[in-house]
């Protein structure tokens, strides 16, 4: 079993959004908005590691993002590249282990390269689970699962449960999320993670994501931490002390 984390959340999931509106505000490219959230992504990483959060999945790049501005599409390209170049060393050093979610067969080359090399060198770490969403869908996932399971052959119709199901999603391992934060002030889940969340807290911050830092991180769990998660039950059955 996975050591239990200080902040009680498992899985911390992330949607990074607000960085365009972040740069437009003080007169800059929507592109300095991106490259401003790589710092953000830097900080979240180390404080999640820090609070002994098992597995982080950030939401780099839907599948949706690819009509955006050419230029901008580009850019963002090249943010991954340079997120490794300058954070592998210490990712390794903190047994950090690198996976992603999502249609790699869409990503240029060198994406693909850097992010292929990145779970190399960290499959064999046994700490934190660090997932890149990128040219994700979480419907798409969901269908690319229901292949994989056709394909597959093995399974008849009445031995497929919910186990089974996920044991075809894109990352097997992944357990379900506990703690969804949204930066950016909008309250959607923008097909994020569908099958994952079914059970998730939502914390949706004002702030925007170039601004979001450690503390942000550490209020929503503390948020999380003073929840009651019901799971369907009422509080009486979750809490526990006889049938009502
Ligand atoms: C821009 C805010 C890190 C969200 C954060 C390709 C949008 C900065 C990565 C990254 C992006 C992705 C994969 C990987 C390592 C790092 C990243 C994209 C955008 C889109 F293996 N930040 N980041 N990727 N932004």
């Amino acid at each position: 079993m996975d050591p239990r984390p200080v902040s009680g959340a498992r899985h911390v999931a992330v949607i990074m959004d607000g960085n365009g509106r972040w740069a437009e505000r003080q007169g800059l490219e929507r592109t300095e908005g991106h490259r401003a959230g790589v710092e953000s992504v830097r900080q979240t990483v180390r404080a999640a590691n820090d609070l002994g959060v098992g597995w982080l999945t950030l939401y780099a790049f839907s599948s949706e993002n690819w009509n955006r501005p050419k230029k901008e599409v580009e850019l963002l390209m090249s943010l991954p590249e340079e997120f490794f170049e300058e954070e592998l060393p210490e990712v390794i050093e903190k047994n950090v282990r690198i996976l992603s979610i999502g249609r790699r067969d869409r990503l240029p080359p060198g994406v693909r390269a850097s992010l292929e090399n990145a779970e190399a060198q960290t499959a064999q770490n046994t700490g934190m689970r660090l997932v890149f969403a990128l040219s994700y869908g979480a419907r798409g996932e969901i269908v690319d699962a229901v292949k994989r399971l056709l394909r597959d052959g093995r399974l008849d119709a009445e031995s497929i449960d919910e186990k089974t199901f996920a044991a075809y999603l894109d990352q097997p391992e992944m357990p379900d999320v506990d703690l969804l934060i949204r930066t950016g002030g909008e309250q959607r889940v923008s097909n994020f993670l569908l099958w994952q969340i079914a059970y998730a807290e939502l914390v949706t911050l004002e702030c925007m994501w170039p601004d979001f830092r450690r503390a942000h991180l550490e209020a929503a769990l503390e948020a999380f931490g003073g929840r009651e998660r019901r799971f369907g039950l009422t509080g009486a059955q979750v809490r526990g002390g006889g049938s009502p």
